[in-house]
Parts: structure tokens; C-alpha cells; sequence
């Protein structure tokens, strides 16, 4: 019984010549080892925990056992819950790293065209589109960041980490219903995350305009008009004029619902190269244009005018297939104005050149069609 309170007693002045180096070393190295002192309170407490937690005839035997701890020897007193309550602060910290600071999502966006708007927690969307995000995200550290995302139904059709602080991702769901996406960033020690809320309930419809043979063709600046044409050109003539090319698409299960609005659409051409006579270096860029030439094509349809849809560089030119925002903004203008047609004029910015032959493209307009979704 005597060596045991001897050893008591050694335990207890041993714990307390502890503390008081402890807080010394504290004091002297508050910046420079914070973490190496916090690190040895991790260690403690977690002995603490094990103590604390087995609460038997055993205890004074572990205490024994496990020597030479502050926390060993008294029993429930004020600096028994001191040492708990910074044990349980710091077991708290998510890695041996405490100080560390989580990455934070500073944004995130939705791209439209070239529009981007900062978005809340929840949207609105419609089923069939695909809705296009950008997150940005930054760390107090600068560590490198991983960026990532999940979502709870629907489709992830691409994500692509552009750099350290950007990511895109694209995603789209096929049905009514409420969904969740969750975009997570984590710095390879803490994560991070944030859901955004997307309630669909209209889905688009799918649909396909094809080209109205007999409103297609292509005009001889003040000589000829061709119409009906297979084969649409564009360019110039051998004898130096310009020639422009007008395509037309039948939209007439679009407009026959006032309603309806066109979301998206695109000018196709499967496995479509155009023909080239000549060279086109005597031009820069061929300019597609919306454009209403209504149910003929006559001289006066060479007119400038028209909405400037995309410029396609002249150097390297073989398809006029493409994707634009113009695209349907011009349809649903067509549609409101419950025209049957949706129509385009095709020309390259400089009229022509002075040598004797034809230099242009031939369009295959059989090959063409415009697709898209509605609602
Ligand atoms: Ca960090
Ligand atoms: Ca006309
Ligand atoms: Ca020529």
C-alpha cells in the first residue's frame, strides 16, 4: 500500500513538471511548431479517451500502466476535464495538419451562349437541354485542387477540370423531376462541397427541319437565278460576279403552334463536305445569314440584310455545318411571324475576283437539315 501512494505521488509531481513545460515550450513556439504541440495533445488524448472510456475495476492498474501522463493520476478533477476539452477540440481537426484551411466554391455559374450568371442553390430547367456550369473554387493555401461532382439522376455528359480554380461540367436529365447535383472540391485533405437543386418539369421535344428542295438555289448578282438546284453555289461566276446561295428548311410543325418555342438548334450536314471550285482565297470568310426570301426566290432576294448568323474563315472551309444560339433565336422570329420556312443566304464578304473562272462551293442541300429542341 505504501509504494502504491508513493508512486502516486511521484505520478503527480511528474504531471505537473509536465504541464508546466508544456505551457513553457507553448509560449516560446507559438508560431513556429504549433502544429508538433498540438500533434502531442492529439497522442493524449486519445490515451485519455481510452482511460476515461473503460470505466471498471481496472482503471487504477491502466493508470499505472500507461505511467507518466497528466491525465493518469488525478481522478475527476479540473485538469482532467481541461485535458478532455482539448482533446475533443482538436480530435476534431480533420488531419494531422489542423491549421489547414478547406478549400471554399467561391461561384457557380450557368453558361448560355456566351452568357455566364452566378446561380443560387436551385434552378429551374428543362429536360432534354443540356445545362452547362462552371465552378470556381480557391484555397487560403493554394494547394492544388482536385475538382469533382456527382449528381442524383440525370447525366454528367462531360466535366473537365480546366484549371486549379475552374471546372466545367454539363450536365442533362431526359425527365420531369427534381434532381441534385453536387460539385466537390477537396485540396487532398479537407473536402468541400455544394448541391444545387434542379427541379425540371417541361421536357423538349426533339425535331428536324429538312430543306425544301424547291426554294433552294442560288443567284448570279443582276443575270440568272437557280432554283430547285441539288446543288447550291456560292462564290463568284467566270465572268467576276458574285454569286449567293439561299437554302430553305420547313419549319411548318414548328409554326403551327403559336406556342412553341424553339430552345436550340443546329445546322447538320451528315457526313457532308462541301465542293470546292477554284480557290477561295479572293475571300476572307463566308457569311451565313437568317434570312426571309419567302415563297420565291427572285433578283431582289440578292438584297443585303438579313441576321448574321457565323462567319466561317474562308482558309480551310469544307463544312457549313454548325451550332448556334442565333440559330434559334432567328427560327422562333420565323415561327411568331408563322412563316413555313425557316431560310438562309449564304455569301462570301468579297464579291468575287477578276480571274475567268468559277471559285466557290457547292453546297449538297439534300444533305442538309436543321435539328434542334422545342417546347
Ligand atoms: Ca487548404
Ligand atoms: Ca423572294
Ligand atoms: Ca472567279
Amino acid at each position: 500500500m505504501k509504494n502504491r501512494s508513493n508512486k502516486k505521488i511521484f505520478f503527480y509531481i511528474l504531471s505537473l513538471l509536465t504541464i508546466v513545460t508544456f505551457l513553457s515550450l507553448a509560449a516560446l513556439c507559438n508560431q513556429c511548431s504549433i502544429s508538433n504541440l498540438l500533434s502531442g495533445i492529439t497522442t493524449a488524448s486519445g490515451e485519455i479517451s481510452e482511460i476515461t472510456g473503460d470505466d471498471n475495476l481496472e482503471s487504477d492498474e491502466q493508470n499505472e500502466q500507461t505511467g507518466n501522463g497528466e491525465n493518469t493520476v488525478t481522478d475527476e478533477d479540473a485538469e482532467s476535464e481541461e485535458a478532455e476539452d482539448e482533446g475533443e477540440e482538436v480530435a476534431s481537426e480533420p488531419d494531422e495538419n489542423p491549421e489547414n484551411q478547406p478549400p471554399v466554391i467561391n461561384s457557380i455559374y450557368l453558361v448560355t451562349g456566351d452568357d455566364r450568371e452566378e446561380i443560387d442553390d436551385s434552378i429551374t430547367a428543362i429536360g432534354k437541354m443540356y445545362y452547362d456550369f462552371i465552378m470556381e473554387a480557391t484555397d487560403a493555401e493554394n494547394e492544388d485542387l482536385t475538382h469533382d461532382a456527382s449528381c442524383s439522376g440525370g447525366m454528367i455528359i462531360h466535366s473537365e477540370q480546366v484549371d486549379n480554380n475552374y471546372s466545367r461540367l454539363v450536365w442533362t436529365a431526359e425527365s420531369e423531376g427534381n434532381y441534385s447535383i453536387t460539385f466537390i472540391v477537396r485540396d487532398g485533405s479537407n473536402e468541400t462541397t455544394r448541391t444545387v437543386n434542379v427541379d425540371i418539369d417541361d421536357v423538349a421535344t426533339e425535331f428536324v427541319a429538312e430543306p425544301f428542295q424547291d426554294l433552294c438555289g442560288h443567284i448570279v448578282k443582276d443575270t440568272m437565278i437557280y432554283d430547285g438546284e441539288d446543288s447550291v453555289l456560292v462564290g463568284d461566276d467566270g465572268a467576276g460576279r458574285q454569286v449567293k446561295g439561299y437554302l430553305s428548311f420547313d419549319i411548318s410543325m414548328l409554326s403551327g403552334d403559336p406556342d412553341s418555342e424553339v430552345l436550340m438548334a443546329s445546322l447538320r450536314c451528315d457526313s457532308c463536305y462541301v465542293d470546292i471550285s477554284g480557290d477561295l482565297s479572293f475571300a476572307e470568310k463566308l457569311d451565313i445569314k437568317a434570312f426571309d426570301y419567302g415563297n420565291s426566290l427572285d433578283m431582289g432576294d440578292f438584297a443585303v440584310g438579313g441576321t448574321l448568323l457565323i462567319s466561317i474563315p474562308a482558309d480551310g472551309l469544307s463544312r457549313i455545318d454548325f451550332v448556334n444560339p442565333g440559330i434559334a433565336d432567328t427560327m422562333n422570329s420565323f415561327i411568331d411571324n408563322e412563316k413555313r420556312y425557316y431560310q438562309l443566304k449564304l455569301g462570301f464578304d468579297v464579291a468575287a475576283d477578276s480571274d475567268t473562272v468559277i471559285d466557290g462551293i457547292w453546297i449538297p442541300v439534300n444533305d442538309l437539315y436543321i435539328n434542334g429542341l422545342y417546347h
